[in-house]
């Protein structure tokens, strides 16, 4: 009985990326054990993240422990764990992390084939609200024999090879994509395993929400008011969108392939690259939304065309369902 199959034959993270690869014949199983430690890394955050509320009570966060250390602010701890869990699985060459203003070049001895590009906890400021909160990673991979340097990363979005978030919400989800489509996995905190809850994630054609922080209106160009205007005041006879907007770019994103729509962070006059980074938000997010058969569009090219020059560049960013981006896309080109 089919119903029975899906309680009892359980396809686990590792389980699935294990299947993955195994199609392909040079896979040598490095991309597994190097997710399995993105993995714990996620586990953990999850884990901290959670407890968090309770950190007045139990003193965690800014407050000093028994032992009389300080205790570490959670996107610090998230950073450690996630460095630690990178290097530890012998897999990366380099990492480049929003926390550290310089790029880690992994000692010779632990080094392997890849690089990844994350953002350990993002939306920081929703922290101490509870609001959901994610981690962002994107994964490169670089020539065998080859001394790794900053040029490994600094490459445009569409080379990644594998890119993904683990979002911290009312459940923690860990969404994935190897360049062959969106998975999502939801974790089963019994089993402490993520679990495939949404295979092969397709994004609708159009949707009907607009997702932008809209207390810079002011100060935005005439394309991004034309297009929000347009979402509130419809000329072509459609309905207005709705407005949601949480301010974490992982929460964001989430609704948006799920239910359709569009997200902006725009540049504008006081920010003319916006305020996300190339490499650790607006790439690994782009990947996904095209895998998912939406677009991401900066304001003049294809988002993974970029060629980034430093590993902290900002990009302005839309992205979403794929003729919602098609709309905007015309404005900006209107607009030349
Ligand atoms: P952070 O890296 O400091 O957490 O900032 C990134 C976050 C994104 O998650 C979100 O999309 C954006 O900042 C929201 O910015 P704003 O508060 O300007 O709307
Ligand atoms: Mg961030």
């Amino acid at each position: 009985h089919e119903a029975d199959a899906y309680r009892t034959d359980l396809m686990t993270i590792t389980r699935f990326v294990l299947n993955e690869q195994s199609k392909h014949p040079e896979s040598r199983g490095d991309f597994t054990i190097l997710l399995s430690h993105i993995v714990l890394g996620c586990k953990f955050v999850c884990s901290a993240v959670n407890k968090a509320g309770l950190a007045k009570l139990i003193g965690l966060a800014g407050e000093t422990n028994v032992q009389g250390e300080e205790q570490k602010k959670l996107d610090v701890l998230s950073n450690e764990v996630f460095v630690k869990a990178l290097i530890s699985s012998g897999r990366t060459s380099i990492l480049v992390s929003e926390e550290d203003e310089e790029a880690t070049i992994v000692d010779k001895s632990m080094r392997g084939r890849y690089c990844v590009v994350f953002d350990p906890l993002d939306g920081s400021s929703n922290i101490d609200c509870g609001v959901s909160i994610g981690t962002i990673f994107g994964i490169y991979a670089i020539k065998d024999d080859h001394e790794p340097g900053l040029d490994d990363v600094l490459q445009p979005g569409k080379n990644m090879v594998a890119a993904g978030y683990c979002m911290y919400g009312s459940s923690c989800t860990l969404v994935l994509s190897t360049g062959e489509g969106v998975n999502g996995f939801t974790l089963d905190p019994s089993l402490g395993e993520f679990i495939l809850t949404h295979p092969n994630i397709k994004i609708p054609k159009r949707g009907k929400i607009y997702s932008v922080n809209e207390g810079n209106a002011k100060n935005w160009d005439g394309p991004t008011s034309k297009y929000v205007e347009k979402c509130k005041y419809p000329t072509d006879g459609s309905s207005p969108k709705s407005l949601r907007y949480i301010g974490s770019m992982v929460a964001d994103v989430h609704r948006t392939l799920l239910y359709g729509g569009i997200f902006l962070y725009p540049g504008d006059k006081k920010s003319p690259n916006g305020k996300l980074r190339v490499l650790y938000e607006v790439f690994p997010m782009s990947f996904l939304m095209e895998q998912a058969g939406g677009q991401s569009f900066t304001g003049t090219q294809r988002s993974l065309d970029l060629v980034p020059k430093s590993i902290h560049e900002r990009s302005p960013i839309f992205l979403g369902s794929y003729d919602d981006v098609e709309d905007i896309k015309a404005l900006y080109a209107a607009a030349e």
